[in-house]
């Protein structure tokens, strides 16, 4: 036995103790798929046009080398890093990263121009996501997209949105595993406007138009991402939490909290229990807001742990869509897909092995004393041993093992990019 053997047989009986099965948590850690946002790889540029400027208040800092540069780039990284995150996962693609040597613009992608990505997809067993790409584009220059006051502008994002639904429905069908098509767009003003409820009116309007024939949601589920502010938008964003949360509860539909998109104090984890009695599926994006939404490597950290905490004690997995969204140019971006993943991972391994029974009963019988000592103790308890065990039943490196691969990658292959 060596010796990540040895101190997982140690920490199951640790955890035994308490109640805990380890290997049942190792069962379920190997049923959840987390998405990647793939827009880590090529600072959220896509593959439309060369160069293209970016606008709508995202906006990737840094100029490390190897950023992908076209959709074969792009799969050999998310290759290169899922061979080093253990799990098969989802890749999710902005409509931007399209595939295709056809002359396209947004308002008329196709499913087959993302079809070499569904065969790469496939080969591997991994899932695909989709989002459309409201943002740096002359369409979106003034501002407002799926609610600007201009009629044709309005309709050319109606028809990207509905679009990109066809194309997550085409993912859900042809890969046999749900696709999720989230919808976020950047509009707002910079300043106090005169009038709060003409965008909101609007974009009401144009989400009606794109889910008027909605595509069967079982194959692809829509999500509609809420923001508080952004750069250039920092005193009025139309789609608010409040404006998709009533929309969602009104038509039906799915919302996808961000952890970026709320005030810096307001905690993301406390707002899911409350979604969920709602509604049947929702998506998250865990990413972590540095002082605003800044959209860092996603960290092991509380506010990443207090979210799946969530999805795990409330038996939800199969109807959460976890999936990341962060994008740092300043890094090596192997490292940082890696690495976030990795965390988000942590994350869910430590919320499984959680003694939820015991703790639910403590609760209940207003022991509030024992909760938080339990709680407390958890913190030290030799998590990482069994997920040490997990990266290597899984077959990938354990602990910083995984580095030297992403140094020689970027040596032998992002240097020469
Ligand atoms: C932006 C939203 C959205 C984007 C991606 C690129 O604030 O978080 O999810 O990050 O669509
Ligand atoms: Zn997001």
């Amino acid at each position: 036995m060596d010796h990540i053997d040895q101190a997982y047989e140690l920490a199951k009986e640790r955890y035994a103790a308490i109640g805990v099965d380890t290997e049942k948590a190792l069962k379920q850690m190997g049923r959840v798929r987390i998405s990647f946002n793939a827009w880590q790889f090529d600072d959220v540029r896509g593959f439309l046009k060369k160069n293209s400027a970016m606008s709508g208040g995202i906006l990737s800092t840094g100029n490390y080398i190897g950023a992908a540069t076209n959709p074969e780039e792009l799969r050999q990284d998310a290759d290169m890093a899922f061979s080093l995150i253990p799990g098969t996962h989802k890749l999710s693609l902005q409509a931007t990263q399209v595939d295709t040597d056809e002359q396209v613009d947004l308002d008329d992608i196709q499913p087959h121009h993302y079809q070499n990505y569904v065969d790469w997809a496939k080969e591997r067993g991994i899932g695909l996501d989709f989002n459309p790409s409201c943002y740096s584009h002359p369409n979106s220059e003034r501002g407002f997209t799926l609610s600007s006051s201009d009629r044709g502008i309005r309709k050319f994002w109606i028809r990207h949105c509905q679009c990109s639904s066809l194309v997550g429905e085409h993912f859900g069908r042809e890969l046999g595993i749900q696709a999720v098509t989230n919808h976020w767009i950047c509009d707002g003003y910079k300043d106090f406007p005169a009038d709060q409820f003409a965008p909101r009116e609007r974009l009401k309007d144009s989400l009606d138009e794109i889910f008027h024939n909605s595509v069967n949601q079982k194959l692809n589920l829509d999500t509609l991402e809420s923001k508080l502010f952004g750069i250039g938008v920092e005193a009025y964003t139309v789609g608010s939490h409040e404006f998709y949360m009533m929309y969602a509860a009104k038509n039906g539909r799915s919302l996808c909290l961000d952890a970026g998109h709320f005030h810096p104090t307001e905690e993301v984890a406390n707002k899911i229990s409350s979604v969920m009695i709602f509604s049947e599926e929702m998506a998250l994006h865990v990413t972590r807001p540095m002082r605003w939404d800044s959209d860092h490597v996603v960290s092991f950290d509380d506010q990443t742990q207090a979210m799946i905490n969530e999805v795990v004690r409330g038996g939800w997995l199969e109807r959460v869509h976890i999936g990341t969204d962060y994008f740092d140019g300043s890094i090596n971006r192997i490292t940082a897909c890696v690495t976030g993943m990795r965390n988000t991972l942590k994350a869910l391994m430590r919320a499984l092995l959680e003694p939820a029974g015991r703790l639910r009963e403590l609760e209940m019988e207003e022991n509030y004393s024992e909760r938080l000592a339990v709680m407390e103790e958890l913190k030290t308890f030799p998590f990482e041993a069994v997920w040490d065990y997990y990266c290597q039943v899984k077959g990938v490196p354990v602990g910083l093992d995984w580095l030297p691969e992403v140094k020689r990658y970027e040596r032998e292959v992002l240097s020469y990019r």
